[in-house]
């Protein structure tokens, strides 16, 4: 065997990895015949990490425009947009046309995005797939503290907690380096499923699916009942603990075993864990994508406020934000109902604000338009033309089936990526964009902090920035307003736009992020940013006080019954990210969780005649996939679990419900009524 020599570095950059909102340090290094490698910067770094380069020059990689399927000519394809958005307007209004983005989308592209929206196709109708991520945890943040900052203080401080809460969150899988500052605490960890996290927890309480909420209310009767309740915090810092104190009354431990399976010993023993010491509660996915999320999250926001938690050292509530900028993403524009800086669009003080940024008059600016969800809906009906970018709706949206089918709807679906998704397949129009290597820019990760995004390499021959098409199509539409391919005069025009609202950038410029990083607010060049919020015990709220608010608990919008016996619960394996559409195409992540399965407990797989290994189709009123069944006590009989990173016959949102949460209108992706029987193999083809 000969092994090559290493050959010498002839370009390097200090950036972050492109996935998920941890936004590792990494140190991309590229050699004599082009091959990049990546290496983390001082911390640690997950294998999808590690292997991201691959994509940077993978055969699958698109570099050329495509239109129905041919290759063609940028000035073809860009033409060809630009008289569809207009054929469309002019036949249907100018809300025909419309944008989903992504939270993985740099703070540039986010901004000049909702602007370009709202500006050049002068549409209401933008939305994003943030909306399936953290919506639920932002909605209740925003209520009960005034603010939706995710983590409200920086991961290190997680060090120096006595216990720590994970409530429906799986970091072992989700972001393996922040274990290590999760692990000096005592773990609690709230999942159906004993994960990976839940091995390394003192106590694993498991309740099932769509729990959360009576858990919460039950921890915090307990609280009270054992005496655990800091009173003066209550009184001197919140407003509104009467009505939880009455709402919670009712919520007795015999009782919530029986809602959620905790067992009432369970029960006490994590009330006594958490009360009197340093306790960080964080919810992820798990505990927000239903819908009932803002709830949810609200009863684990009035646990964290009665044992009087936020704003102490290494204490208080946090959610664990998901994507690369998932932050940053929520803050920009991008969400049906807001401006820049959090802005609400609704609001005649912010639209003047961010139209006087725009040099526009505040009259062109369209109102508010729907959620994610609500938007794929309207395609191909009120909503004629869409963009997708940063994305992959047709295997992550929920109810998959249906969303493909309004997508075959349109009139015209335009995507950019840099990979063929299973989105992109269907589109008439997809126009090839740079990846995260060959871009300048920021990301905002899960602790609000305001990161820089450095290219080790210019974009590869026919390929463009989302920037630039955003540019190339306003110029085209003779759109007012400005655009532009520069990353570093966006961000400053976003500090701008910003200003004064709640999540400033104001005070950050390229040039201070080559010094630090900050976190959000930063109102003023001189100022630090803001680590910590709430750490005077003042909350943004109008009276500066955070906000009990009783929530009460209510069942999932589907409940297991003879028909669909079994729940099902989604989420993700270390290995694969997201809808799959990158990390599927790597060839180092292969291995065993390179393909769906369905989590299943012996027993209820006994029942069905379903032995390890074994086809299943997995069947709710919506639809089924299939999957091999992977058999384990880890799970509970009651439920079910497959990841969501696979598409087709594979895909698990064909069975997921599409109910929204009332205010975050975030989809129940989390559980569902499903049944379970024996199934065919899949054919295969042959070549
Ligand atoms: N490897 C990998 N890492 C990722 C991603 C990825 O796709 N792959 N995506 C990134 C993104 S965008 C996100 S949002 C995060 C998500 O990060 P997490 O929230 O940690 O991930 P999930 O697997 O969706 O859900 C976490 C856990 O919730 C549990 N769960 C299911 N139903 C319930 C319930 O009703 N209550 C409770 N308490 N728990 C429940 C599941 O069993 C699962 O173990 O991960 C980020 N990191
Ligand atoms: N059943 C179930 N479904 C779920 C979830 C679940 O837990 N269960 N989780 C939900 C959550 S939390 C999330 S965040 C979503 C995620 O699911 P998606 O919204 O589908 O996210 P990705 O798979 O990351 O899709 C990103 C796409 O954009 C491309 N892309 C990446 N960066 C850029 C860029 O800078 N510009 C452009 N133009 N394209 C880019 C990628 O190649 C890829 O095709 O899935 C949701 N769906
Ligand atoms: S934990 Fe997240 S940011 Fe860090 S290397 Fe893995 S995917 Fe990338
Ligand atoms: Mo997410």
């Amino acid at each position: 065997m000969t092994v090559r020599a290493a050959l010498p570095v002839v370009r390097t950059a200090d950036t972050h990895c492109p996935y998920c909102a941890l936004q590792c340090g990494m140190r991309l290094e590229e050699d004599a015949e082009g091959k990049v490698t990546a290496a983390p910067r001082g911390g640690g770094m997950c294998k999808k990490g590690w292997t991201s380069p691959e994509l940077l020059d993978h055969p699958e990689r698109l570099t050329t425009p495509l239109l129905h399927g041919e290759p063609v000519s940028w000035e073809t394809a860009l033409d060809h947009v630009a008289a569809k958005i207009r054929a469309v307007q002019a036949e249907h209004g100018k809300d025909a046309v419309g944008v989903f983005g992504g939270g993985g989308l740099t703070n540039e592209k986010v901004y000049q995005l909702g602007k370009w929206t709202r500006l050049a196709l002068g549409s209401k109708h933008i939305d994003y797939n943030g909306r399936f991520c953290m919506s639920s945890a932002a909605g209740a943040l925003n209520r009960s503290f005034g603010v939706d900052r995710g983590l409200p203080f920086p991961k290190e401080d997680l060090q120096d907690a006595d216990v720590i809460v994970l409530v429906g969150a799986n970091p072992a899988e989700t972001m393996p380096p922040l274990m290590r500052f999760l692990t000096g605490a005592e773990l609690i960890v709230v999942d159906p499923r004993r994960t990976a996290t839940a091995e390394q927890a003192q106590l694993h309480l498991q309740p099932a699916p769509g729990t959360d909420l009576a858990l919460a209310n039950g921890l915090l009767h307990i609280a009270i009942e054992q005496g655990y309740l800091d009173h003066d915090y209550i009184k001197a810092h919140t407003n509104g603990f009467d009505e939880v104190r009455q709402t919670v009354a009712g919520y007795w431990p015999a009782f919530v075993e029986r809602i959620t399976g905790v067992s009432v010993p369970d029960l006490y023993a994590a009330a006594r864990l958490m009360a009197g010491k340093k306790t960080a509660i964080l919810t992820a996915r798990g505990s927000e994508q239903h819908a009932k999320g803002v709830d949810t999250v609200t009863a684990w926001i009035n646990l964290a406020l009665a044992l009087g938690l936020p704003g102490k050292p290494s204490s208080g509530y946090g959610c664990i934000t998901g994507q690369g900028n998932g932050q940053g993403g929520r803050e920009h524009g991008q969400k049906a109902d807001q401006l820049p800086g959090y802005r609400m669009i609704t609001d005649p003080a912010a639209r003047e604000h961010v139209a006087a940024v725009w040099g526009v008059d505040p009259e062109i600016l369209p109102g508010a338009g729907v959620s994610a969800v609500e938007l794929l809906r309207k395609c191909g009906d009120e909503v004629k033309m869409l963009f997708v970018l940063g994305s992959n709706p047709v295997v992550s949206a929920p109810r998959a089936a249906r969303v493909a089918d309004r997508l075959k709807d349109l009139d015209c679906l335009v995507s950019f990526d840099f990979v063929m998704s299973e989105t992109a397949r269907l589109a008439e129009v997809v126009l090839p964009v740079t990846q995260w290597a060959e871009e300048d820019g920021t990301m905002t990760n899960l602790e609000g902090r305001i990161i820089r995004r450095k290219s080790l390499r210019g974009a590869p021959d026919g390929v463009h920035s989302d920037l630039w098409i955003m540019k190339e199509l306003a110029a085209r539409l003779d759109a007012p307003g400005t655009y532009s391919t520069d990353p570093e005069s966006i961000f400053e025009e976003l500090g701008r736009a910003s200003a004064g609202g709640k999540a400033d950038y104001s005070g950050v410029s390229y040039e201070r992020l080559e010094e630090q990083t900050f976190q959000w607010p930063v109102p003023s060049p001189d100022h630090e940013g803001t680590p910590r919020m709430f750490a005077d015990f003042k909350f943004p709220t109008p009276d500066g006080r955070a906000k009990f608010i009783a929530v009460d608990h209510r069942h999932p919008a589907e409940r297991r019954d003879r028909s669909y016996p079994l729940y099902l619960t989604t989420g993700r394996v270390l290995t694969q990210y997201q809808s799959g559409a990158q990390t599927r195409l790597i060839g180092s992540l292969d291995g065993p969780d390179s393909e769906q399965f369905l989590q299943i407990h012996p027993d209820t797989a006994v029942r069905h005649g379903i032995g390890e290994g074994d086809w299943v189709r997995v069947t709710s009123r919506r639809g089924s996939y299939t999957a091999p069944a992977r058999l384990t006590a880890d799970i509970r009989p009651d439920t079910v679990f497959s990841p969501f990173h696979f598409p087709g016959a594979a895909n698990a949102n064909a069975a997921v419900s599409d109910v929204l949460d009332p205010i975050s209108r975030m989809p129940e992706f989390k559980v569902c009524a499903v049944k379970i029987a024996p199934a065919a193999p899949p054919l295969t083809t042959t070549p």
